[in-house]
């Protein structure tokens, strides 16, 4: 991990080792400038029977993320951090289903079973149904934002960014699944809104470890051109009093 700072460091500054840079690159982290993003920890995506599950995916793997979450939830919440939780998931109608992603959401898995298919916890990622639902080892408490999203980026229709600006969040902690997905697409739209992003691999995964290790890999490439990628343990470390 990089450990040596590149930004003039102040008595209030505080950073996490990570790569490509000591993040985030001022220092400037606090309670009321950064937020913590758990993307689509939904039953879908981590558990049995869930769309990921159905594809013939190893939900293992989506599910290694869930105990590193739930340890980082238990230092942010306390210390007063904003945190916010995303869906994926569709109208019961379909009209928010573009008929391209349906199609494709049918090609792979058994009896092509897709996104608003009846499967084992329900309709597929459709909202109010039992697999579209946030696990609950990492359910929001009240307060919490929730945001539901049609798409992969947790921008997209949605109404993240104001969110966001209206609490004067700079910057932004992401976490949950997958990887080279959601999680991916949320960051590069971060990062081009001027948001200083903060992936954390261990509290995130894909449905294949070779496409989680280039997504981190992506991140550091032109000194961090999404941002910074680094442990939780990293970033632990950074916001202890
Ligand atoms: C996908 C996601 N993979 N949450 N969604 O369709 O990454």
């Amino acid at each position: 991990m990089t450990d040596i700072p590149t930004f003039p460091a102040t008595a209030t500054s505080r950073f996490a080792a990570a790569e490509p840079y000591l993040w985030p690159y001022d220092g400037d982290l606090r309670p009321d400038n950064t937020a913590l993003i758990v993307i689509d920890m939904q039953t879908d995506f981590c558990g049995k029977g869930g769309y990921v599950d159905v594809m013939g995916y190893d939900i293992a793997l989506t599910q290694a993320p869930i105990e590193p979450i739930r340890r980082l939830l238990a230092v942010m919440r306390p210390l007063g951090y904003t945190i916010i939780h995303t869906r994926e998931g569709h109208r019961p109608d379909l009209s928010d289903l573009p008929a391209n992603k349906r199609w494709r959401s049918r090609q792979i898995g058994e009896g092509g079973v897709g996104i608003g298919d009846d499967g084992p916890c329900g309709r597929i990622l459709i909202r109010g149904e039992p697999g579209w639902e946030i696990i609950p080892e990492l359910a929001p408490i009240a307060g919490e934002v929730v945001i539901d999203k049609p798409g992969k980026g947790s921008f997209y229709a949605t109404d993240l960014e104001m969110i966001l600006r209206t609490r004067g969040i700079r910057n932004l902690v992401l976490a949950g699944i997958t990887t080279d997905v959601c999680v991916h697409t949320t960051m590069r739209d971060a990062n081009d809104r001027g948001f200083e992003c903060l992936l954390l691999s261990d509290c995130t995964a894909a449905t294949d470890p070779g496409n989680h290790a280039a997504a981190l890999k992506m991140i550091t490439m032109q000194g961090g051109v999404f941002g910074a990628h680094a442990p939780s343990a990293a970033l632990i470390e950074a916001l202890a009093p």
